[in-house]
Formats: structure tokens, sequence, C-alpha cells
């Protein structure tokens, strides 16, 4: 059975039109390809603050983001010397959980650290 939900305008007026043509036997057809829209990505962005140690932003990228020691320390010095940085893109909810986990990791360690999260571009 075809799903009309999927067709279009265009594919009514032509399954309508000169029954008379070869090609068009008077059947409305779904497209080839539905469009499904991929769902916007949100960016986990890191604050900078004068107080969180160093080695626990490191640990925090390592734990929440999967990152190696040195891609850490980079994101970090980064996140240091511009005041924000971006340590991961997800669906929303993904990047909400992650910003969501670190910003309760850093409360339990009683160190400043915050993570927000930004539509992604
Ligand atoms: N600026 C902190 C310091 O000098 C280190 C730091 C880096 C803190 C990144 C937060 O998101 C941050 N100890």
């Amino acid at each position: 059975m075809v799903d009309i939900s999927v067709l279009e305008f265009k594919d009514v007026i032509k399954a309508t039109q000169e029954p008379e043509d070869d090609q068009n036997l008077g059947v409305i057809t779904a497209p080839e390809k539905p469009k499904l829209a991929k769902p916007p990505l949100w960016k986990v962005v890191l604050i900078n603050d004068d107080y969180t140690p160093m080695e626990f932003v490191v640990e925090v990228l390592q734990i929440f983001f999967g990152m190696t020691g040195d891609k850490a320390t980079q994101i970090m010095l980064a996140v240091h010397r511009t005041g924000k940085g971006t340590c991961g893109i997800y669906a929303r909810d993904i990047a909400e959980t992650k910003s969501a986990q670190v910003n309760q990791y850093a409360q339990e360690n009683e160190h400043p650290l915050v993570s927000e999260i930004e539509p992604a571009d």
C-alpha cells in the first residue's frame, strides 16, 4: 500500500493529468527517495574558570568524551587560553546528557567547572 503521507503535490498532479501518456497510467507512486531531514546537532562547550585544576579538566574530557590524554590536554589548554571550547558534537539529547554529567561531576568534586550546549552550525 502506498503511504500517502510521503506523496508530494507534484506526484498527485502528474498521476491525475494526461492519462493517455504511456508513462502515466493514473497510478500514484511514492517518490523514490523520501526526504528525511537529519536531526540538528549540538555542541558541548566547556567554559574556562580560574579555579578548576587543569588535571581535573583533562580527566573530565577523558571520562565523558573518550579523549586520549594528549587530545584532552590540547582541548583543556585551548579552553584555558580562549575562554571556551567545543569538546564534542551530538544529537540534542546526547549533548544535554553529557553536559549534565560534566556539571554534576564537577559539583560532586567541588570545582566550578561548567559546560553548556549550543546549536552547531
Ligand atoms: N583555567 C584553569 C586553571 O588555570 C584550567 C581550566 C581549563 C579550567 C579549562 C576550566 O574549562 C576549563 N587552573
